[in-house]
């Protein structure tokens, strides 16, 4: 279990994100990689060979990943999956020791604290930025792509946790404290080469207000779905794996298809 302090609820709830530190182990961390690396080695087995993809993402078992758009366009040759990757998503379920560290209290605890007691859990994504060819996630908010009403703060809450030290140079998330109170910005969908994003209205940002937030492997960086965030591509020889676990609060209104079946989770004491 980890108690967020009221200070740390506080700054949470003014700034709209909060690193909390050491949460995962050493070895957890490589655990977690170690899974991600297997999907990576087997899904996209045929970059050894040489062969690329014609396709930005390929399915493995349920498992999504989706290539850097230089290595998609051929612009430059990787022949080691875990060097190529930009996004691998949809672990849960699949694989046992992600759908552990789903449930795993220390998580559920940081997310409750904030969300309430019931939670949905619903994505899981990890975000690769490998060496010198990472691509940046533009300036977004969660919210927006989610099918979830309203588009507001404390409904959403990102896990967001470094699996190796995330810097300035290998590109660490960056925020826009207090943001998250601003509203519904998102504008439009737009494209970094192959990958697409949902914009924000950018005469709303000024890049001086940004927060860095460098974390060391096993540290988590908690965000709300409302917060402007953005992540820098990664132009360093260094690699900057991050593993997100996406909540919302089961106050917060379906609006898809049917009736969510996302699994509900609830507060461990
Ligand atoms: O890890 C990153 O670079 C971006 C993560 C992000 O934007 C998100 O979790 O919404």
């Amino acid at each position: 279990m980890v108690n967020l302090s009221p200070e740390q609820r506080a700054q949470y709830e003014r700034d709209g994100f909060l690193a909390v530190r050491r949460v995962l182990t050493p070895e957890e961390v490589q655990a977690i990689k170690h899974v991600l690396a297997g999907y990576l080695r087997t899904g996209l087995g045929m970059l050894r060979a040489g062969e690329v993809p014609d396709t930005d993402s390929v399915f493995y078992n349920g498992v999504g990943i989706q290539l850097e758009p230089a290595v998609l366009s051929g612009k430059v040759r990787v022949e080691d999956p875990t060097l190529a990757v930009r996004k691998i998503w949809n672990l849960y379920g699949n694989d046992p020791l992600v759908t552990r560290l789903v449930q795993d209290e220390r998580i559920l605890s940081l997310v409750t604290a904030i969300l309430g007691d019931e939670v949905w859990f619903f994505a899981d994504k990890a975000l690769l930025k490998p060496p010198h060819i990472g691509v940046e996630k533009p300036w977004h908010q969660d919210i927006p792509y989610f099918p979830f009403e309203p588009k507001a703060p404390y409904l959403h809450v990102a896990v967001w946790m470094a699996l190796d030290d995330a810097t300035a140079q290998n590109g660490c998330m960056q925020y826009i404290p207090g943001s998250h109170q601003w509203g519904n910005l998102t504008t439009e969908t737009t494209w970094t080469e192959s990958v697409s994003h949902l914009a924000v209205d950018e005469s709303r940002i000024d890049p001086s207000k940004s927060v860095l937030v460098e974390a060391k492997a096993g540290d988590i960086v908690l965000h709300d779905g409302m917060v402007l965030h953005y992540s820098a591509p990664n132009r360093s020889p260094h690699p900057r794996w991050a593993f997100i676990l996406d909540f919302i609060s089961t106050k917060a209104r379906y609006t898809g298809e049917g009736e969510p079946d996302y699994p509900v989770l609830c507060r461990t004491r």
